[in-house]
């Protein structure tokens, strides 16, 4: 294992003013979100939303990695250039999704496992010699009645330490996505304590495969009251819980921690990271964002609309905004 270079590229992706893009909507999600646009989805299609994305000027200055799909890191941009060498050669990283998504677990309805161990070596060793950098790997936690089940968390954290431990043989710096899923009328507190047992369980599967956590970045939920929950908590709560959450409970040798957005609105998800970092006190590890719909969510809508150029500058907007937010130094006024 190559750890010099490992913990080289995860300080990177979390570098001063920067985070990480997650454009790494498997086929089926991404072809339903273009249709929800009025868009018909194809290959091309995919390719044409996404290659004018890579192509938006000055977006490096606050993404420093991008997380791709498998179609995607084999296309082309239109000159012809493939995708992985035109995100380096702007100095962000590829990333690839490795996993091959969340099944059914087996004898606990409405629990998931995810899966994609199988082979993954030889798959890592592919996307890194097209370019590739680091990884991605999302586990799926579901609140509700009896859930999550302990079976679910220790089947889950296993998974996400293979997975880890694997890229990390091949060159590639794992992100380790635990996502606590925001549907159900859970309260934060439900959410805190869920969130911390995959915690625990993930990083002590990740002690026994000998993950390096300097070479590696987490991928976690804010710490919010379920959507439907009827006591929602301020966004100064959101920020105090997730804080102390991480604290108490991710390994504080591990150089950044990189949230999810996961349903929140664009401004929502800008507001918690940039009260996170205005916080009074040093944070173990860096705080930034792998956001996907709220770094995508509008520009997908007017790149739908046929204003191309005008997708392009939402995009940067909000990758503007949530840089900002890496510091404290986001305001609403400035949106
Ligand atoms: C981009 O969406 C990813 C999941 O895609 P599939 O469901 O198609 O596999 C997802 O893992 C994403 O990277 C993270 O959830 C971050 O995206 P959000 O929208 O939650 O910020």
């Amino acid at each position: 294992m190559d750890t010099k270079l490992l913990e080289m590229t995860a300080r990177d992706l979390v570098a001063a003013g920067k985070g990480i893009l997650a454009a790494d909507e498997s086929n089926g999600t991404m072809s339903n979100r273009l249709e929800a646009v009025g868009v018909s989805a194809s290959a091309d299609t995919r390719r044409a939303y996404r290659t004018n994305l890579f192509a938006t000027k000055g977006y490096e200055d606050a993404i420093s990695g991008v997380i791709l799909f498998d179609e995607t890191i084999r296309q082309k941009m239109p000159d012809g250039q493939p995708i992985p060498l035109a995100l380096s050669s702007k100095g962000v990283h590829p990333g690839i999704k490795v996993d091959t998504g969340a099944k059914e677990l087996a004898n606990h309805s409405g629990e998931k496992i995810t899966e994609g161990l199988d082979g993954l070596s030889v798959r890592c060793q592919e996307y890194f010699s097209m370019g590739a950098r680091f990884a991605k790997w999302r586990a799926v936690i579901t609140i509700g009645d009896n859930k999550p089940s302990d079976a679910c968390i220790s089947v889950n954290a296993h998974a996400l330490a293979r997975y880890a431990s694997i890229c990390q043989e091949q060159g590639l710096v794992p992100i380790i996505e635990p996502e606590v899923l925001m549907a159900g009328a859970h309260n934060a507190q439900t959410c805190y304590d869920v969130t911390a047992r995959i915690l625990e369980a993930t990083f002590e599967a990740c002690r026994i495969q000998g993950v390096h956590l300097p070479g590696a970045l987490l991928k976690p939920n804010m710490i919010i009251a379920g959507l439907s929950c009827p006591n929602q908590i301020t966004r100064e709560e959101v920020a105090k819980l997730t804080v102390d959450c991480l604290t108490k409970h991710v390994p504080h040798d591990l150089p950044g921690i990189v949230f999810l957005s996961g349903g929140q609105s664009d401004e929502d998800a800008t507001a918690h990271l940039n009260l996170m970092n205005a916080m009074d006190i040093v944070h173990p590890w860096e705080l930034s964002y792998s956001y996907g719909r709220a770094l995508l969510a509008n520009a997908l809508k007017t790149w739908a609309s046929g204003e191309h150029d005008e997708s392009q500058s939402v995009f940067l907007q909000r990758s503007r905004m949530n840089s900002l937010a890496r510091t404290g130094g986001w305001r609403l006024d400035l949106e």
